[in-house]
């Protein structure tokens, strides 16, 4: 038991800064086009953030800022808030398509390396299948998307992070363990679904709304995964004592590591 079969990634955060210049922005042209004086800034998305799913977001929103709002006619506030938010993932997808939304430092090195060494990838999100799709085939990596052999994503589970279940549907997919396999993520609501899936190998890459969250659970917290000539600066997580020396407290994230990772983790739990 415990050795390291699989890499889970969740998408939003992890493997592109996607929140503020892409979902957010996405949100606020589907408002426009409905005719809605909505506009969600900076700040105020990132509180929305407390709530994973577009839908649900949307839906908070019309609680918390707007108590007078009343559903157009005909419809029912599900129905209302469902066609909204497909009118926000079709200006997401096209802004993907536009190229401007790249992976973060250190992720491709990693996919690369992973896929060479025979380690199984997956993906654990929130955010609903296309956007997945799209980010994935917007990159200059063709054939991408087939890389992952699941991709659990949006609606598929009925809890959404910080409920474990969409990363116990990916370990249920793999036909893994939680000891077998590594999770990277960005968010606080992240790492309480992968560690409530008994996911311990976690590592948190810091992204824009989420400097600031607590991951004191985390094995490992940097702000990216960094690459070999660039190693970045270890922010903190269980294992962070273990990693840092004397001479270095900064890593690059690769296999290498995650599987040192790994093994000191599993081994305190044998
Ligand atoms: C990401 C999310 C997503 C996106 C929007 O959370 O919460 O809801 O913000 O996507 P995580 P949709 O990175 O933890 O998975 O609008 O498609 O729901
Ligand atoms: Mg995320």
């Amino acid at each position: 038991m415990g050795k390291l079969q699989a890499l889970i990634f969740d998408v939003d955060g992890t493997l592109a800064d996607t929140e503020r210049d892409g979902h957010r922005i996405a949100f606020n042209a589907a408002f426009s086009d409905a005719g809605l004086d909505w506009h969600w800034s900076e700040d105020c998305y990132g509180d929305l953030l407390q709530v994973t799913g577009g839908k649900e977001r949307i839906a908070r929103y019309i609680d918390r800022h707007c108590p007078g709002f009343v559903v157009p006619d005909g419809q029912t506030r599900a129905d209302f808030i469902a066609r909204l938010h497909q009118a926000k993932t079709g200006h997401y997808v096209q802004l993907l398509g536009q190229g401007h939304v790249p992976l973060r430092c250190g992720v491709l090195r990693l996919l690369r390396e992973a896929r060479a060494a025979g380690i199984r990838l997956a993906i654990a999100t929130t955010t609903t299948p296309e956007n997945v799709t799209a980010l994935l085939d917007n990159q200059c990596e063709p054939g991408l998307r087939e890389w992952f052999e699941v991709i659990a994503a949006g609606d598929v589970v009925p809890r959404k992070k910080p409920a474990p279940d969409i990363f116990m549907r990916v370990l249920e997919q793999l036909e893994l363990e939680p000891a077998d396999c590594a999770v990277i993520e960005d968010s606080d609501h992240g790492a309480a679904a992968a560690l409530g899936a008994g996911l311990e190998t976690l590592i948190v890459t810091l992204s824009h709304y989420t400097r600031n969250q607590d991951f004191g659970r985390a094995a490992l917290v940097v702000d990216q995964l960094g690459e070999p000539d660039a190693p970045e600066e270890i922010r903190g997580g269980v294992l962070a004592g273990a990693l840092t020396t004397a001479a270095t407290a900064s890593v690059c994230v690769d296999l290498a590591l995650i599987k040192r990772l790994h093994q000191m983790l599993w081994k305190r739990f044998d």
